[in-house]
């Protein structure tokens, strides 16, 4: 588990109140024989795999964060229907390309990364720009717990507990002006810290971007934590972009630079491969990858072999369709 010193913001157990809740919950949706009661766990439910051999009563119970050591947030109704990922598939199993391609790399080689102290870089089209420290970016007196799906680009799926605030919350601080169309992000580069970067595997530093209404959009989250804690160095830590309806790679971790531009910002699996991975990257089962389908998904954690169909933009659609009214996200992508 994660040893960490304690900071300003980390509670002790008592003053951790949602976390008790939470714990109940995660009792819930593991005893056996309360398969009856996963509907209220859930409340985004298009579908519910309660019956299926993934459910929450087939799988192991998570390990927690440490009593000791956890975060205070409260919880939210952003939840789903779907079995929690177990924490060691969701800190064992990662994509993050500055630690190596294999998804082990991560878990064995972040702990490299120094993330303590972190500051973030402002620039671009704002009334407020210039650096600051992360504790002056997100406010852990307001962190609030969001239970996503995660949805890879490589047909693979997870449901994730994450913590953090909401990305318009942070993004509203520094008052973008009218010509901050768009809103691009920059990951983290120490090249003796991160193994990967030895690689021309991607075009380092790892950037991304959103258009400005989509980073305002409700969903839209920045985490510095999951399952209680904090980040796990693997996913991204101390800080990293949550978009739970587009494909993983949106999601873009360890985050040091935040930027307001007018253009659409160049973002780094569409430089790679611009006819494999589009700017908009909405989860879309009706527009295949060049080379595999992406109709369903493999759950990560459960059953070996479980597979659920994957739904339109996540199954988010409710929040986010009307952003891309009039569009073709196929041309799109
Ligand atoms: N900087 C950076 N961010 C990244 C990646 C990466 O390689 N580097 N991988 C992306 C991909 S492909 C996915 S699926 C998610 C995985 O997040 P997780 O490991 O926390 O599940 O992180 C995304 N963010
Ligand atoms: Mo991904």
């Amino acid at each position: 588990m994660l040893f960490r010193p304690r900071k300003p913001w980390q509670g002790r157990q008592a003053d951790v109140t949602p976390k008790s809740l939470y714990l109940d919950r995660r009792r819930i949706m593991t005893a056996g024989g309360a398969l009856a009661l996963t509907g209220l766990v859930g409340c985004n439910g298009s579908e519910t795999q309660a019956d299926s051999p993934t459910s929450a009563a087939a799988r192991p119970a998570s390990p927690h964060a440490p009593a000791d050591g956890g975060l205070n947030y409260t919880s939210t109704d952003y939840s789903v229907s779907d079995a929690l990922t177990p924490i060691d598939a969701v800190s064992g199993y990662n994509n993050f390309y500055e630690f190596g391609v294999a998804k082990e790399d991560p878990a064995r080689y972040a702990h490299r990364m120094t993330v303590d102290p972190w500051s973030i870089e402002v620039e671009g089209h704002a009334a407020r720009t210039g650096r600051f420290a992360l504790e002056d970016v997100v406010d852990f007196n307001a962190l609030e717990e969001r239970i996503y799906r995660l949805r890879c680009v490589e047909a693979w799926s997870m449901v994730i507990p994450w913590i953090g605030v909401p990305l318009a919350s942070v993004l509203q601080q520094f008052e973008p002006t009218a010509d901050a169309r768009y809103v691009a992000f920059e990951t983290y580069l120490n090249r003796q810290e991160m193994r990967g970067t030895r690689f021309p595997v991607l075009d380092w530093p790892y950037v991304e971007g959103l258009r400005m209404d989509e980073a305002m959009n409700e969903l839209a989250f920045l985490a510095v934590g999951l399952y209680g804690d904090l980040l796990p160095n693997q996913n991204g830590a101390p800080v990293r972009l949550v978009v739970p309806w587009k494909y993983g790679y949106k999601s873009i971790k360890s985050i040091v630079k935040i930027r307001f531009v007018p253009e659409q910002p160049p973002t780094s699996w569409n430089i790679a491969a611009p006819n494999e991975y589009g700017f908009y990257s909405n989860v879309n089962p009706n527009r295949a990858h060049p080379r595999w389908s992406q109709r369903t998904e493999r759950v990560i954690g459960g059953d070996l072999f479980a597979r659920r169909d994957t739904e339109m933009f996540n199954g988010y659609g409710d929040q986010v369709a009307h952003l891309y009214t009039g569009m073709d996200l196929i041309e799109n992508h």
